[in-house]
């Protein structure tokens, strides 16, 4: 492998060029080489914009000399095919969450990892790398402040197009909480719920807005997070750890106090590309520096597999009104190094 990393990346749309600018602009250590998009067009205007080589075929780009490690930034349903050849070519693969819709799909990428007999596959659960949701996984690892018993979270967009509808309030937004609570936890869920609240008048035809999701863990600790994702005015992340000798929360990004016009105040992010791009720098840098070192240290295909069977299991809690509880297969003995990471 050559001292800079090279990079293919699948899916050339904004998230995708968004990595590609990151790599190549404010990262060390690795270089995006090729790209490919189905769009051919836009692809070379990827192509062209960050200077490397277009592939029609994103296949034939993770298999070509061109690339040591693949990005997968296509639209979910193609995530699978694109992460399973690069296992197949025994190459290290980051794929956007989810990595699959489905929980089957991801238990086949799940069992072709391991028939590879080496770990390649991470997920892009970026609130992994957030400073302040770090600060909170340290404080509560330790059980600094005792045992943690609930969690009241919330997961608030400014506003969402018609083409987003009431399932991707779990399977799009309230993914990442279903990720980063239980590795903040460190432990695994035993049931999920879905509530609505009084509709906004801003959800769409086919959306329910806001909607609560209730988790339990095998513990005992009961959660809750809101998503509302047509608030209208603010992108607004909240995590609330209720201790047995504290209260804790997530931190706010630090922005300057500004005092005019007779209020006082700070602003905050309306978008959730600016919230965690601090998140996503640290994410994509030690991934770079885990694959140069010949290793995968962030969120696997196995955690890929957990976030779609909870997801799963919350969207029948919400489609039938019923508690659900969680059932999934066994962790294989392949992760059981990756716990509490
Ligand atoms: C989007 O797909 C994301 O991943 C964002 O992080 C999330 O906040 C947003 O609600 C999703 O639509």
């Amino acid at each position: 492998m050559s001292t800079e990393l090279k990079i293919g990346v699948v899916g050339t749309g904004a998230i995708g060029r968004t990595h590609m600018e990151r790599i190549n602009e404010r990262l060390k250590g690795a270089k995006v080489t090729a790209c490919s998009d189905a769009n051919e067009d836009f692809g070379r205007s990827a192509a062209e914009k960050y200077g490397c080589k277009f592939y029609a075929d994103g296949e034939a780009m993770i298999a070509s000399d061109h690339v040591d490690a693949v990005v997968v930034t296509t639209l979910d349903p193609y995530h699978e095919q694109y992460v399973m050849a690069a296992v197949k070519a025994g190459k290290y693969v980051f794929c956007e969450k989810p990595l699959a819709p489905e929980p089957e799909a991801c238990r086949r990428i799940v069992d072709a990892e391991i028939a590879g007999g080496k770990k390649l596959v991470q997920v892009g659960f970026m609130r992994r790398y957030d400073p302040g949701y770090r600060q909170l996984k340290e404080v509560i690892h330790n059980r600094t402040y005792g045992e943690p018993l609930m969690l009241h979270c919330a997961h608030r967009n400014a506003s969402v197009d018609e083409s987003y509808t009431t399932p991707m309030a779990v399977e799009n937004s309230m993914i990442h909480e279903i990720d980063v609570l239980r590795w903040l936890l460190d432990e695994e869920y035993d049931t999920a719920e879905v509530v609505f609240a009084k509709n906004t008048k801003r959800a769409h035809k086919n959306l329910m807005d806001p909607q609560i999701m209730i988790l339990t863990t095998k513990s005992g600790v009961r959660i809750d997070v809101e998503a509302f994702v047509n608030t209208g005015h603010c992108y607004d992340i909240k995590c609330e750890v209720c201790c047995e000798d504290a209260i804790l929360n997530l931190p706010e990004p630090a922005s300057i106090q500004v005092c005019a016009d007779a209020h006082r105040g700070h602003a905050i992010d309306s978008d959730w590309s600016t919230r965690f791009v601090e998140a996503y720098n640290i994410e994509f840098q030690e991934w770079i520096n885990g694959v140069k070192a010949g290793r995968v240290d962030g969120p696997t295909a196995w955690d890929g597999y957990v976030g779609q069977v909870t997801a799963a299991a919350a969207s029948k809690a919400r489609d039938t009104q019923t508690v659900v509880k969680i059932e999934m297969d066994e962790m294989p003995e392949f992760y059981r190094q990756d716990i509490g990471r």
